[in-house]
C-alpha cells in the first residue's frame, strides 16, 4: 500500500514509518520539526540522541536496504498538503501531525492557540485536500483515549446505544476532554465524522492510550532510534517514571495517583496502526477503534517501575507532587476495546518485560537526562 505519514518526525511516525516498510508498504512522510523546536523552547531534549532527517532515511537506506520519502512542510499550509496528496493519491494517510502535549497547550494563551490552529487546521486541511483529490483514501487519525474523560460509566468504542424518554438511537459518546490539547482531538473528531457524512471519506479515529517504550525491532542501529521525552511538558507518565528511576530521582504520581489510563508498549501501538491500516473502513464510514493494551493507575505503574529497577539494582523512591492539573484522582474507568482484538491485534510483551527493555536503553543515556534534571517537577499547573 502506499502510505502517506503526516508528523513522520515524531516518536510514533519515525517508528511506524519504519515499521510500515520493512513490511513492504511504500512510505512517504512529511513533517514542519515543530515538536523538535518546542521541546527546545522549554529548555529539553530527548533523552535518545535523535539524528536529523536525512540522517535519519540514510542510515535506514544503509541499515535496512529500503527507501522512506520525505517532504519538509507544514499541515497549516493547504496548498502544500494537497500537493502531496495529489502527487501521491496515497491508499491510506496516517495523521500524526498535531501538537500532542496537554501541559505544552496550557500553558498560557498562546500555546492554547497555537494548539487549538494547529491540530484543527491541519486535520481540515487533509480533509478538504482528500475530498478534492483523492477521495479514496483512508484517513488514520490519531485521537485519544482522553477525549471521553473519565465517566462514570463503561466507555464504548466511540458509539454507543441510548434511550431517552421512550426514543432509542445510537449516538458518539460524550466527549469529556482534560486539557486545551485533548480538546482538540474532540474538535478533530466531530470535523471527520462530518467530513466521511457529507463527501463519503473513509476514516479510522484512533481513540489511543498512552504510549510508552524506548524501541521497535527496527531500531537495530542508535541513528534509527526514535525521540524520548522525560521533562514534565512532553515526558507521559511511564517513560517519566523510567528515565527517573535511571536518576535517582523519586517517581513523580501526582496527586494520590489513583488516575486510571489505557497504556500501550510503542510495539504494539504499531502492530495496532497496521492492523489498521491493512483493515481500511468502507466509503464513508467512519470509525472508532480504542487502542489500548492494558489499564493501570499511576501508583500502579510507579510501583511496578520501582519494582523492575529494584531487581535491576537501581534504588527506586516514590513522591507525590502535588497535581499541577485539573482531573479525577480516584474515579471508576471501564473502557473497552475489543474491534483491535477481533482483527488479530496480540500484544506482545508483558509490561515489566518491556520496562527492562527500557531501563536498558535509557542507562545508555543517563547523562542526557542528568543534564536536564531541572525539568523534571512540574511547572506547567492547570489553575494557574
Ligand atoms: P510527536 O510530537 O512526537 O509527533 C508529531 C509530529 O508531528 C512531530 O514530529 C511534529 O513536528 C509534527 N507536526 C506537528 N504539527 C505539524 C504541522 N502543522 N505540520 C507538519 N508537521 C507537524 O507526537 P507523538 O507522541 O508521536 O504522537 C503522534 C500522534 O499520536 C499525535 O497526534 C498524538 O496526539 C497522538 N497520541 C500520542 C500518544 C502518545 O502517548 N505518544 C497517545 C495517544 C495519542
Ligand atoms: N502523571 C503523573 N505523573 C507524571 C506524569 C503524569 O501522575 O509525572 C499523570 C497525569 O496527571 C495523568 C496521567 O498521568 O493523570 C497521564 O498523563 P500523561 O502525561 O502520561 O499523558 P497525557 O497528558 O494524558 O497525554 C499523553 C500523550 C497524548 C495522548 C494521551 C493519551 O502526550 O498525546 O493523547 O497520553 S490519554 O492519556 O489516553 O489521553
Amino acid at each position: 500500500m502506499k502510505v502517506l505519514i503526516a508528523g513522520m518526525d515524531g516518536y510514533l511516525g519515525w517508528t511506524l514509518s519504519m515499521y510500515l516498510t520493512n513490511r513492504g508498504h511504500k512510505v512517504v512522510g512529511v513533517d514542519n520539526f515543530s515538536r523538535r523546536k518546542n521541546v527546545k523552547e522549554i529548555g529539553s531534549w530527548s533523552a535518545t540522541p535523535i539524528r536529523n532527517m536525512d540522517e535519519r532515511t540514510k542510515a535506514f537506506k544503509e541499515v535496512h536496504g529500503k527507501n522512506i520519502e520525505f517532504y519538509e512542510g507544514d499541515l497549516r499550509e493547504y496548498h502544500f498538503v494537497r500537493g502531496i496528496i495529489k502527487k501521491y493519491k496515497p491508499d491510506t494517510i496516517v495523521h500524526f501531525g498535531e501538537q500532542p502535549c496537554a501541559p505544552y497547550s496550557m500553558i498560557d494563551v498562546d500555546h492554547a492557540l497555537f494548539t487549538m490552529t494547529n491540530n484543527i487546521v491541519g486535520t481540515m486541511n487533509i480533509l478538504y485536500a482528500m475530498h478534492q483529490v483523492s477521495p479514496h483514501t483512508h484517513l488514520l487519525k490519531l485521537g485519544t483515549m482522553g477525549e471521553y474523560g473519565t465517566p462514570n460509566i463503561d466507555i464504548p468504542e466511540g458509539f454507543f446505544e441510548i434511550e431517552y424518554k421512550g426514543r432509542k438511537d445510537k449516538l458518539p459518546f460524550p466527549r469529556q476532554a482534560g486539557s486545551w490539547y485533548h480538546q482538540t482531538k474532540v474538535h478533530d473528531t466531530d470535523n471527520i465524522m462530518f467530513a466521511c457524512k457529507i463527501w463519503d471519506l473513509r476514516s479510522t479515529d484512533i481513540m489511543q492510550g498512552v504510549v510508552y517504550g524506548t524501541r521497535t525491532d527496527d531500531m537495530i542501529d542508535e541513528r534509527l532510534l526514535t525521540r524520548f521525552d522525560f521533562d514534565e511538558v512532553w515526558g507521559t507518565a511511564l517513560n517519566r517514571f523510567c528515565a527517573q528511576a535511571i536518576i535517582g530521582h523519586p517517581l513523580t504520581p501526582y496527586g494520590l495517583g489513583e488516575q486510571k489510563r489505557g497504556f500501550l508498549a510503542l510495539r504494539d501501538s504499531m502492530q495496532c496502526l497496521t492492523i489498521a491500516t491493512e483493515n481500511p473502513p468502507d466509503k464513508g464510514e467512519y470509525r472508532v477503534f480504542n487502542q489500548f493494551d492494558e489499564t493501570y493507575t499511576i501508583n500502579e505503574l510507579a510501583e511496578t517501575v520501582q519494582k523492575v529497577g529494584k531487581k535491576l539494582g537501581y534504588d527506586v523512591g516514590i513522591q507525590h507532587p502535588e497535581n499541577p492539573r485539573v482531573e479525577a484522582e480516584k474515579h471508576y474507568y471501564n473502557p473497552h476495546h475489543e474491534k483491535l482484538y477481533k482483527l488479530g491485534f496480540k500484544p506482545v510483551h508483558p509490561l515489566e518485560k518491556e520496562l527492562k527493555i527500557m531501563f536498558k536503553d535509557l542507562e545508555k543515556f543517563k547523562d542526557r537526562i542528568l543534564a536536564k534534571k531541572e525539568r523534571i517537577m512540574p511547572t506547567v499547573y492547570w489553575r494557574k
